[in-house]
């Protein structure tokens, strides 16, 4: 239902983390690796095919010059999800933040923080949560056990 794709197998460490908290909130994946600049004829065919596949959301992990999740939006009607990676030879991630940030009018990417992949498979489990009634009770949960922590500190601080 969601798809995962990545530039490198260097980004799956981070990647990865979307597919754990999608699989938490029972929602199923796929995952696959994608570069713009290296593969992308099959960048185009992913793209292309996403939804007739039966995908609803596309997340989209990149570093240096992170053009896939902003060509992938560029190809598809499906919600892009954007998640700059710091590779090791990037300018401290802003090169990752900024080539998926910044783009044109017309073509959205939701991008989230450096390595922001929770975060990502958070958000791609919402938006299926708009259509899927037990993935939007397992999101409603997942928010009391936020709200439980915030409470669990607050009985630390007074004790
Ligand atoms: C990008 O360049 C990848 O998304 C990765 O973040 C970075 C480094 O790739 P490798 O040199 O590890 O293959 O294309």
């Amino acid at each position: 239902m969601v798809g995962i794709i990545m530039g490198s197998l260097s980004d799956r460490k981070v990647m990865q983390e979307a597919a754990d908290v999608l699989t938490t909130l029972g929602v199923s994946w796929e995952m696959e690796i994608v570069s713009a600049h290296r593969t992308p004829e099959k960048m185009v065919e992913y793209a292309k095919a996403a939804r007739s596949r039966g995908l609803s959301v596309i997340i989209a992990g990149a570093g240096g010059a992170a053009h896939l999740p902003g060509m992938v939006a560029s190809l598809t009607t499906l919600p892009v999800v954007g998640v700059p990676v710091k590779s090791s030879n990037s300018i401290d991630g802003w090169d990752s933040v900024l080539s998926i940030l910044q783009m044109p009018a017309g073509v959205p990417v939701a991008t989230m923080a450096l390595d922001g992949a929770r975060n990502a498979g958070i958000l791609a489990a919402q938006i299926v949560g708009t259509f899927d009634a037990t993935v939007a009770e397992k999101l409603a949960n997942f928010k009391e056990e936020l709200k439980a922590k915030v409470a669990d500190m607050n009985n630390q601080l007074v004790n």
